[in-house]
């Protein structure tokens, strides 16, 4: 879609928010004239939009701006409060569209439903739609990459180093779960990236752990980094798995998925962390005072050099969340994923978290791996990889992404399935944030083993661009093209 669509769309859309505004208005004026109470319905839909507008970032919605633009920025609660009622008929009104036919997804009261639309009409057999996403991967990839352009770079460069301690930093620590034993690992992972990105910015890392951290571990990783460093022991309710867990269909479950060779399928701990990071990480009482955070992870490896601040490029440019690498899921670990949460979505008025421009396509692509569709209820499993992410954390505690993982977490599905933080995370973004808040920092060179982003840039070191896996058969697990054909509007916009 082009932008004078949009802007068409949104214009006709704001004419249609002042109309029924006015109409509300009058309504409401003859509703108290005659002393009339609002019915029951009428208020509870205005509390719905309410509560969901003080927990939602609006900013992606520029057709609010002519609105609010005669109110002090941000807009106050009061404009949210007075637009409620008209909002929630703005929401309606687009729905008349058929917008499931031509773009995919329907977002009605209890009737939302997504279909694969296959937008640029993707033809042959998967082998022939995966060499075709290998080229477009290698083509985008190899080709010489400079920093973004979407934001003012120059604004955000390192300090000078005599400067340093005087840096004022976003709200941002560096994260990483980890054991005792792993002290090694992440060292060697820190002394990485320190060089590529922190020594030049000095952020304060955050390593969290299920027990607490032993002397030996605090003094080994101190020696890695200038940055302050917070260790932290995690609360047993926020870790261990609920009681409301089925022990006898967990041991039955586990078992299942082992025999499908489903990797950590048994290992209760895996899923305490997958849990943990999808839904309590950011509720730790040590991270509230943070709004980003960059996770890290034991064995992974940095490529480039990181020459500006990436916590005050999302910061700037109102970004949620960044990544590098995009791939399959084992689809057997997320068997009823996708289902649980049509469920969510199609119970009372859940349907009003969804963002409109989700990256709902990238969710349903069935033409590279259509047996991960099959198995997981229709969901593509294309997930980003999270041993990297760059996150807003405000998305991941808003009400939205609450109310969702609660309900996943109500089925115990993290323990009879094995959902993993990856893809939760990114159906969560996929569906409640806007995909142009969702960045490819596709000019950081990354690999986990076996999968690499590896961008050509004048300082690249270590990887060969284009290169997804360490193993040609796995290339059929990335997901990127998915990503850059649905997800990117214009993919020399940003960089
Ligand atoms: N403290 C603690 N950290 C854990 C535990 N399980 C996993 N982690 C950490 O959580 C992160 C993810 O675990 P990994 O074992 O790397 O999981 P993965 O990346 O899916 O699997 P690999 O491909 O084996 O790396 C790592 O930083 C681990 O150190 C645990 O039981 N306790
Ligand atoms: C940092 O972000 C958190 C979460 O949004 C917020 O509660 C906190 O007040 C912020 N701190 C500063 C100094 O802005
Ligand atoms: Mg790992």
């Amino acid at each position: 879609m082009t932008m004078r669509n949009v802007f068409n769309r949104r214009f006709r859309r704001i004419t249609v928010i002042i109309i029924s505004g006015t109409i509300f208005l009058f309504i409401i004026v003859i509703l108290f004239a005659s002393r009339k109470p609002l019915s029951s319905q009428d208020s509870d839909l205005t509390m719905g939009f309410k509560s969901f507008a003080d927990n939602f970032d609006f900013s992606y919605l520029k057709n609010l701006k002519p609105i609010s633009d005669s109110t002090p920025q941000p807009p106050p609660q009061s404009l949210l409060e007075s637009e409620s009622g008209t909002g929630t008929k703005g929401i309606t009104e687009e729905e008349e569209e058929d917008t499931y036919e031509t773009k995919g997804y329907q977002i009605k009261r209890q009737d939302v439903k997504f279909k694969y639309i296959n937008p640029n009409g993707k033809k042959g057999t998967k082998q022939e739609v995966q060499a075709q996403h290998d080229e477009l991967y290698n083509k985008v990839l190899t080709k010489e990459i400079h920093e973004p352009k979407d934001f003012n770079i120059e604004s955000i460069r390192p300090p000078s180093p005599d400067m340093l301690s005087k840096y004022k930093h976003a709200n941002a620590t560096i994260v990483a779960l980890v054991r005792n034993h792993e002290f090694g690992a992440i060292g060697r992972t820190i002394r990485k990236f320190e060089k590529s990105f922190n020594e030049k910015f000095n952020y304060p890392y955050t390593l969290i752990n299920d027990v607490p951290f032993s002397d030996k571990f605090k003094d080994r990783i101190q020696a890695f980094t200038k940055s302050p460093v917070e260790f932290v022991t995690i609360p047993e309710e926020l870790w261990s798995k609920p009681d409301s867990i089925d022990v006898e269909k967990q041991t039955t479950e586990m078992n299942i998925m082992a025999e499908h060779n489903v990797a950590y399928a048994k290992m209760e701990s895996y899923h305490n962390m997958c849990r943990f990071y999808s839904g309590n990480m950011f509720n730790l009482p040590e991270l509230q005072k943070y709004k980003y955070y960059w996770r890290i992870e034991p064995h992974v490896e940095f490529y480039t050099s990181i020459n500006y601040d990436i916590f005050k490029y999302l910061e700037g440019t109102k970004k949620v969340y960044g990544f590098t690498i995009s791939l399959y899921d084992i689809s057997e670990t997320v068997k009823t994923l996708w289902t649980e949460t049509l469920k969510f979505l199609n119970t009372g008025d859940n349907y009003k978290y969804i963002n409109k421009n989700g990256a709902f396509q990238w969710l349903l692509s069935d033409t590279q791996l259509p047996e991960n569709n099959q198995i997981a209820g229709g969901y593509s499993t294309c997930h980003f990889w999270s041993n990297f992410e760059i996150v807003d954390m405000d998305f991941l505690r808003s009400e939205a992404y609450t109310a969702w993982f609660n309900h996943l977490d109500s089925t115990g599905k993290f323990y009879y399935e094995r959902w993993g933080d990856a893809p939760v995370h990114s159906m969560g973004l996929a569906l409640f944030a806007d995909k142009s808040k969702v960045h490819w920092f596709r000019d950081v060179g990354y690999f986990h083993d076996p999968y690499y982003n590896c961008p050509k840039t004048s300082h690249t070191r270590g990887c060969e661009p284009g290169q997804f896996s360490k193993w040609d058969h796995l290339n059929d697990q990335n997901c990127m093209a998915s990503w850059i054909d649905y997800s990117i509007d214009d993919l020399d916009a940003i960089y």
